[in-house]
């Protein structure tokens, strides 16, 4: 009775470990190519869309398209919360900075949130594709989500903590993709 038992365990378990391999690469594969997406809200009338997506590198791409935003330059960044629910977008905190500085100009930083500023023309577009390093599906999809805030003025890449980039004048609540 007892090498009977013996021998239906040593059939269940590597069985059962072979399917846990086969499956885990797919789903990583799939998560990363979905991408984080948001569609902004804004109370200056900016419409459009922001995606975040791990790429097979490694690296994240953050594309940025908009329309209606104000003409000038504007500093653009990831938020540490997905929550544009207050007026002033302050819900979505400060910058997803994972325990770094904020700027390329600073010893320590950038925040994995920094992004280069972008510059708008007469026609309000700001269409921006940005590689970042920083970046880990982790910090993205912790428990209070991941904002996504356009400012009116610039980044100046080193005051503390956010750039003296001035107020939030576009918001958007970056969603992970659902299998
Ligand atoms: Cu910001």
């Amino acid at each position: 009775m007892i090498e009977k038992g013996y021998d239906m365990m040593n059939i269940k378990l590597p069985l059962a470990a072979t399917a846990l391999l086969l499956a885990t690469p797919a789903l990583a594969e799939t998560h990363g190519m979905e991408g984080f997406s948001a569609e902004v809200q804004s109370n200056e009338d900016i419409t459009g869309s922001v995606t975040v997506t791990e790429e097979t590198s490694g690296v994240f791409v953050v594309t940025v398209d908009l329309e209606g935003v104000p003409e000038g330059v504007h500093g653009i960044h990831l938020h540490e919360t997905g929550d544009c629910s207050a007026d002033d977008y302050s819900s979505a905190g400060g910058h997803l900075a994972d325990g770094r500085e904020h700027g390329v100009k600073v010893e320590g930083g950038p925040h994995p949130g920094d992004l280069p500023n972008a510059t708008v023309g007469a026609d309000g577009v700001l269409s921006v594709t940005h590689f970042n390093t920083f970046l880990t599906t982790e910090m993205m999809a912790d428990e209070d989500g991941t904002g996504f805030i356009v400012h009116s003025d610039p980044d100046d890449y080193e005051s503390q903590p956010s750039g003296d980039a001035g107020s939030r004048i576009a918001c958007a609540v970056l969603v992970e993709p659902q299998s």
